[in-house]
């Protein structure tokens, strides 16, 4: 078979995605590369060193090693990049054109994330369509509705075969998120394990779309081996498992541990974001072309967050 490559396979997701795709296609056809190197990297594990916004060296890594599929996630997330915008732009946009470009020429297969963060303040805020209103008011939102528009493009003009998701928040316990204004549901539970307290970054009615890591490992590898012709949204489908507030939550992780406290400190800047989000997502078209479902809900995510937490942090009583 011809190599599967993953940019940003040290990030949050791709720290889980990678082990998976090696259980299914065999460690030596999964190629983990990362800006940075991975921890005893030179093993029987492929890595390779790639900034993706050194568009030879992609191309380089694709020729010499026959990559097939590339799952792109290296990105800023949405906080990082409202800090630091013009990294953001030349790393998301950059960075997906040199994949795209790369995949046109070798005919590769691409999975691109996008986000809810793809819609804005004008988008209708609760139970928001599949296809609506897209003018995000932030960096990030802004590369990811570019990066929608330009996976189409490469799919109608030049067949790349490009699959995309709009993701909602993603919780999970192997590598923590990096910047994103959704860390606030993963940071809870480090800080309820250690310390039964938590402040939060964003006001206690913030509602947003959430999803277990679990859930969003299956939805790519779903969306990636769904037969192409039933894919009309391919990029990029509205999904979801829950919507919750941070207080919520809260009250969530409280049945486990009655002790647990949470206080609100708004960070003006995630929370200013958070604001220009939907409040819940229709995810319809992906369960009508796909078959999507979720198997995660609020309670059976936090039991599971909590115990592999624990576990990880060998507090377990
Ligand atoms: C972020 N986790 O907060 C990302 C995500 C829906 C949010 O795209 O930036």
């Amino acid at each position: 078979m011809r190599r599967v490559l993953v940019t940003g396979a040290l990030g949050q997701i791709g720290s889980e995605i990678v082990p998976v795709l090696r259980e299914k296609y065999g460690c030596e056809n999964v190629v983990a590369s990362d800006i940075r190197l991975m921890p005893g990297a030179g093993g029987e594990e492929p890595f390779e060193l790639i900034d993706c916004t050194q568009h030879d060296q992609l191309q380089e890594v694709v020729r010499r090693l026959d990559i097939g599929t590339i799952y792109h996630l290296a990105a800023l997330l949405s906080a990082v990049a409202e800090q630091k915008p013009h990294v953001a732009w030349d790393l998301n946009m950059s960075g997906l054109y040199g994949v795209l470009e790369v995949a046109r020429r070798y005919r590769c297969k691409v999975f691109f994330p996008s986000s809810i963060g793809a819609f804005g303040p004008s988008t209708p805020r609760d139970q928001t369509p599949q296809v609506t209103i897209q003018r995000p008011t932030t960096m990030y939102g802004l590369t990811k509705v570019a990066g929608e528009l330009l996976c189409d493009y490469y799919f109608q003009r030049f067949g790349v075969d490009t699959r995309s998701l709009r993701l909602p928040g993603i919780i999970s316990f192997v590598a923590p998120p990096g910047g994103g204004t959704t860390d606030y549901a993963v940071d809870i539970f480090y800080q309820a394990i250690r310390y039964h307290h938590y402040t939060c970054f964003l006001r206690a009615d913030t509602q947003l779309d959430m999803m277990y890591m679990p859930d969003m490992v299956r939805a790519v590898l779903e969306l990636m081996e769904a037969d192409g012709s039933k894919l009309i949204n391919r990029n990029s489908y509205n999904v979801t498992a829950m919507n919750f507030t941070p207080d919520e939550l809260a009250a969530e992780i409280r049945k486990h541990d009655p002790s647990f406290v949470i206080d609100y400190d708004p960070d003006p800047v995630r929370q200013g974001i958070a604001d220009t989000w939907p409040r819940s997502i229709d995810d319809s078209a992906a369960q009508d072309e796909w078959n999507w479902q979720p198997r995660y809900d609020l309670a059976s995510m936090t039991e599971d967050m909590l115990a592999k937490l624990r576990q990880k942090l060998r507090t377990v009583r």
